[in-house]
């Protein structure tokens, strides 16, 4: 019996803006020069606090932190390409993205510093709090993009992950419950090529993460991930896709972690000298310079008064970070359950008596 196609996919990849800062013009997503500058400032924003972060930590003052650094042109292409009523449902290393949404900087760091205040959010803020559980906020993706479908909510829910979360049941699930029922999600895939020190060939056998929507039934596309305007671009076609209700869909972001897994790591053990300094060349904060300048629309004055800026806000949000009455103790127990059961009452009331004697 001869053999009939019953299937065949193709996966594509955007590029727009080249590490010299040179775009290609017929790909270029219509976008004016103030919001191409607020786009670079958004980044070197994302920058500043990175590194005051890890700053924090090595001086005992943050509990820990999973750095950006080389991940910020997804965060600030999507944060663009997302309306005020849209979700943003993060794993943990969205920093970037939950602060341009309006979640403020001192409750991130809150949280990295170990205090449960910092998932509580203004109201307003329609972002998830930080999910630690490798993969678990895939699930969460499709659920919020179910239930904006059943209420017709003129929203989408957009979540992100890493390269190493898609190895996870989570995600096949999510993704694929995600397709059957038409949910209103996009996934964002942030392939930064290490998952602490598991590389990607070990996640999968698979040429890229992008093609595996395809098997669920959805549209898939690989961008370059250290490029704003093609992160942009391809955000927003599956945003408004899917807002007009043409279901969900997936974007695969190719990048690399600069800094290590989180202040626990050390990536110069399992990663070449060769391998950074390649992808060093390839920043995407570089990048964007690079072609603001060429375009006449940045020059030396403005990054100095835009660092001066930069440093001064976050040092404001170091500020209201130490400036938090301390925790009560019961914290770490009251803001986990609605309801506490009997178990956690005794462990809350043993550690009340601890710290009371
Ligand atoms: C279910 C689960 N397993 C293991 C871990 C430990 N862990 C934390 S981050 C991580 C790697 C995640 O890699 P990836 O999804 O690529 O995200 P990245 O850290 O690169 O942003 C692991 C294994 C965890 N937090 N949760
Ligand atoms: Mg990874």
């Amino acid at each position: 019996m001869p053999r009939t196609k019953v299937y065949e996919a193709v996966t594509e990849r955007l590029e727009i803006l080249d590490t010299e800062g040179r775009v290609d013009a017929a790909l270029m997503p219509e976008i004016d020069p103030s919001r191409t500058r607020d786009l670079y400032r958004d980044m070197v924003l994302m920058r500043t606090f990175d590194t005051k972060a890890l700053k924090l930590q090595r001086q005992g003052r943050m509990g820990t932190w999973p750095p950006i650094k080389g991940q910020e042109a997804i965060q600030a292409g999507v944060a663009l390409a997302m309306g005020d009523n849209d979700w943003l449902i993060p794993a943990f290393r969205e920093h970037g993205i939950m602060v341009l949404r309006g979640v403020p900087l001192h409750l991130v760091f809150a949280y990295w510093a170990g205090d449960e205040r910092g998932s509580s959010y203004p109201e307003e803020v329609r972002c998830f709090p930080v999910a630690v559980p490798v993969g678990s906020q895939w699930q969460h993706g499709t659920g919020v993009g179910l239930s904006l479908k059943l209420r017709d909510e003129d929203a989408v829910a957009v979540t992100f992950g890493g390269d190493g979360s898609t190895s996870e049941g989570d995600f096949h699930e999510a993704v694929n419950c995600a397709g059957v029922f038409g949910t209103k999600t996009v996934f964002v895939i942030q392939n930064n090529q290490w998952a602490i020190s598991v590389p990607l060939h070990r996640q999968t056998a698979a040429e890229t993460l992008a093609q595996k929507a395809h098997a669920y039934g959805i549209p898939g596309i690989q961008v370059d991930g250290n490029d704003v305007f093609a992160v942009y671009a391809a955000a927003t076609e599956a945003i408004e896709r899917t807002r007009r209700g043409e279901g969900p869909s997936l974007i695969e972001a190719v990048t690399y972690r600069l800094g290590d897994h989180t202040t626990a790591d050390d990536a110069s053990r399992y990663r070449s000298e060769e391998e950074l300094e390649e992808w060093e060349g390839r920043d995407p904060i570089l990048r964007l310079r690079r072609y603001l300048v060429e375009q006449g629309l940045w020059d030396d004055d403005q990054e100095t008064v835009l660092l001066e800026e930069a440093a001064s806000w976050v040092d404001g949000q170091v500020k209201a970070l130490e400036e938090m009455e301390p925790q009560a103790p019961e914290e770490i127990f009251t803001s986990m359950y609605a309801a506490l059961p009997p178990h956690v009452v005794e462990q809350m009331q043993s550690l009340l008596e601890e710290v009371r004697s």
